[in-house]
C-alpha cells in the first residue's frame, strides 16, 4: 500500500467562498505536490457513496446534500506521511477546535460546512484516490 499519497476535496463551501487559489497555495507551501487535480462536481449518489462510512450518522442527508450543491476540487497529493501530515495541515473537524494556522481553522465555516476533506488512513486514501480519479488522470 503506498504511504505517500492522501486524497484531498476542497468542499463546495470554499469554492463558493473564493478559496481555491489560498487553499492550494497553503498545500504547496506545505510541501505536498500534485499527482492530480480537478475541479468536478459530484451528483447525489455519487456524495452518498463517497460518504458511505457515515450512512447512520444523524447528518448523514445534510452532509450528502451540502457535498453536492456546488463544485469541488479534488486532488491527490503527493508527500512523505502525507496522510498524516495532511490531517494535521487541514485541523480538527470543528473549525471552532481547529489548531491556529491550520485549513479549516482559516477557511471552514462551521462543523459540516468545514472547507475541506482529507483521507483518515492510507487505506482510504487509496479508495477515494480510485474512486475519483482513473490511472488515466495521475500524473
Ligand atoms: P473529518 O472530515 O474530519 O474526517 P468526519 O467525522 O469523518 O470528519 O465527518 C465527515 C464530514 O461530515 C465532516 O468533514 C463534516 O463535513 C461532516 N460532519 C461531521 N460532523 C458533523 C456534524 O456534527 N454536523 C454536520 N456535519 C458533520
Ligand atoms: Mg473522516
Amino acid at each position: 500500500m503506498k504511504t505517500n499519497q492522501t486524497f484531498t476535496l476542497i468542499k463546495p463551501d470554499a469554492v463558493g467562498n473564493g478559496h481555491i487559489g489560498p487553499i492550494l497555495n497553503k498545500i504547496a507551501e506545505a510541501g505536498f505536490t500534485f499527482k492530480a487535480l480537478k475541479m468536478t462536481r459530484l451528483t447525489q449518489s455519487a456524495a452518498e457513496a463517497f460518504y458511505a462510512v457515515h450512512s447512520e450518522r444523524p447528518f448523514f442527508n445534510e452532509l450528502v446534500s451540502f457535498m453536492a450543491s456546488g463544485p469541488i476540487v479534488a486532488a491527490v497529493l503527493m508527500k512523505d506521511n502525507a496522510v498524516d501530515d495532511f490531517r494535521a495541515l487541514i485541523g480538527a473537524t470543528n473549525p471552532e477546535a481547529a489548531a491556529a494556522g491550520t485549513i479549516r481553522k482559516s477557511f471552514a465555516t462551521s462543523v459540516g460546512e468545514n472547507a475541506i476533506h482529507g483521507s483518515d488512513s492510507n487505506e482510504n486514501a487509496a479508495i477515494e484516490i480510485a474512486f475519483h480519479f482513473p490511472e488515466s488522470e495521475q500524473f
